[in-house]
């Protein structure tokens, strides 16, 4: 097994750092204080670091708007800040990996803004330009943020295509010279030193041509099915591969939206050489009723452990490589989400964490879920920040919405509830910041943050600390075939993993009331067999008949 890639067995954490932590005083997080919090990720245990972006940016999406790939975005501060956080990153035994947007930049970008001069400009076809038809939109496609897909530019009386924010302009693909200055770009990176880049929504690149009128009877102006894993997407994934992944031996993982596990699979197989891993969010539309995000829902327990078991199982079939994960910055918190953060945050925070590291793949932590951060549960419109939340409110109360009906759905769907400062400690602002940051903490930072949890033996972080060691002592949680047992049990979500004779049998009670998993007879185990890991301290030691207590989680290991 050892000639398998290195970051199979790793560990990533993602570090958002606008919210993670300021040592300016500005109330924006910046690079000095992710290299102050380093000894504090290494004592966790990860191995690699994700850094969202940190370019030169007008900051209306939070740095995924782009508009100079070469300069780092000066509130978070320089190049040579950078260059001494990949040093010391890689002092401690750590990597890093960026966030590359390549989509699409900000309209801010020069690129863009030679584009604008003149339909003539030689940087116009950098971006996607349509005329005007019937006086309108060339097509009903919307934005993923809301309104026209399709922004017009009164000078030169033609449309540039944004499947975002307005000031976030679509490249051209098609255009061999947008690809060139792009893999330039991406060595320059290289170059420095970089492990990896995480690339955002990279299988919407490639569109159909003709820009078609979606009529889907369901969603008509959806779009989706004409740019999701498009017509010449894998030919760039092996080109990019080629020109920049292969030479610079980096790590990638490509955030596919909307994607397919065949299109996964054809992302991640090694001898295809596009990727190493991919994030999919099928098991994050569990609490979508009818594909709708902007509703208040509880989520379907039974379609969770069918797609997470789907994609475990079809992935490793087919030869393809899963990033797990429960939360990034455009997920609401997973504790608040699938857990109970009133009643057993610590339970529920544990368990969770089972539940993923458990899997085949390469697992990744949120910032502030290893000690069990949740939604700030904001009750004023004053308090959200993303561009998707505020332009949904604005859309909900056009359409008759009362602020109470809107804030409820906010409350448990806005990207800013991942998003809250990094709760550090109980002093003021959650140790985040000297000033006043650019969104609120959570007000349960007193008794919730990263200093009393790392005093407290039992605490959620060190269980994240024993997860991560687990996977660097047993292979099979990295390598084991995957089964799982109770697609029906109302309560239960556990899982069979299996590997040269070894096996781990992982059960997890989602519920916050008691219940028992009768084991299967088709699973071979002997009794009294070592818990390997739980989150109560008298779990049971194995029996064929397995009581479990509110969200109690088991992992038992049979060598
Ligand atoms: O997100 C891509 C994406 O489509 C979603 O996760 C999106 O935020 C969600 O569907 C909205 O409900 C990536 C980045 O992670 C996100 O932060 C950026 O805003 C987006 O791309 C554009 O660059």
């Amino acid at each position: 097994m050892n000639e398998q890639p290195w970051w199979k067995r790793a560990v990533v954490y993602q570090i958002y750092p606008k919210s993670f932590n300021d040592t300016t005083g500005n109330g924006v997080g910046d690079i000095q204080g992710i290299i102050e919090k380093l000894d504090y990720l290494n004592e966790l245990g990860v191995d690699v670091l994700w850094l969202t972006p940190m370019y030169k940016s007008p900051q209306n999406d939070n740095g995924y708007d782009i508009s100079d790939y070469y300069e780092i975005h000066d509130e978070y501060g320089t190049m040579e800040d950078f260059e001494r956080l990949l040093h010391e990153t890689h002092e401690r035994g750590m990597k890093l990996i960026m966030d590359i947007v390549v989509n699409h930049t900000s309209t801010e970008h020069q690129w863009f803004q030679e584009a604008l001069q003149s339909k003539e400009s030689p940087y116009r076809d950098y971006y996607i330009w349509k005329d005007p038809v019937n006086g309108g939109a060339p097509s009903n496609w919307k934005s993923k943020f809301g309104g026209s897909a399709w922004a017009y530019d009164e000078k030169t009386g033609q449309y540039y295509l944004h499947l975002f924010d307005i000031t976030q302009a679509d490249l051209n693909w098609e255009n061999e010279q947008v690809r060139g200055d792009i893999y330039e770009m991406m060595r320059f990176w290289g170059e420095k030193g970089v492990d990896g880049f995480r690339l955002d929504v990279i299988n919407l690149i490639s569109k159909n041509q003709s820009f078609p009128h979606d009529d889907g009877s369901k969603a008509p102006g959806d779009g989706r099915k004409f740019y999701t894993d498009g017509p010449r997407v894998h030919e760039f994934m092996q080109e990019m591969n080629r020109e920049v992944f292969q030479p610079y031996d980096l790590m990638t993982v490509g955030e596919m939206s909307s994607t397919t596990v065949d299109h996964c699979i054809k992302y991640t197989a090694p001898e295809r050489g596009e990727l190493s891993m991919t994030f999919n969010f099928h098991h994050l539309k569990v609490d979508y009723p009818g594909g709708e995000k902007w509703t208040v829902a509880d989520f379907d327990f039974h379609d969770l452990k069918a797609i997470l078991s789907k994609w475990q199982k079809e992935m490793n079939e087919g030869g393809g490589w899963n990033a797990l994960f429960w939360c990034n910055h455009d997920q609401p918190r997973v504790l608040s989400r699938f857990g109970d953060d009133v009643n057993y945050p610590e339970e529920s925070g544990k368990m969770l964490a089972t539940v993923i590291h458990m899997m085949q793949g390469t697992p990744y932590i949120y910032q502030g879920e290893e000690f069990g951060m949740t939604n700030p549960k904001f009750d004023h419109i004053d308090k959200y920040r993303d561009v998707e939340s505020l332009n949904m409110y604005e859309e909900f109360k056009g359409k008759g919405f009362d602020d109470e009906q809107i804030l409820a759905v906010l409350k448990q769907k806005s990207r800013d509830n991942s998003r809250t400062p990094v709760q550090w400690n109980d002093s003021a602002n959650a140790g985040f910041t000297d000033g006043t940051p650019w969104i609120d903490p959570a007000d349960n930072y007193k008794t919730i943050n990263a200093e009393a949890v790392m005093q407290k033996e039992t605490s959620i972080f060190h269980h994240y600390r024993r997860l991560i060691e687990l996977r660097k002592s047993h292979d099979i949680i990295t390598f084991g075939d995957y089964q799982l047992l109770t697609p029906d049990h109302p309560q239960v979500f556990a899982y069979l993993r299996e590997w040269n004779g070894e096996k781990l049998l992982v059960v997890n009670n989602f519920y916050g009331e008691d219940t028992t998993f009768p084991v299967p007879s088709s699973v071979d185990t002997q009794e009294n067999t070592e818990v390997l890991v739980s989150n109560y301290d008298d779990s049971p030691s194995f029996r064929t008949e397995i009581s479990l207590r509110p969200y109690e989680s088991v992992v038992y290991y049979f060598p």
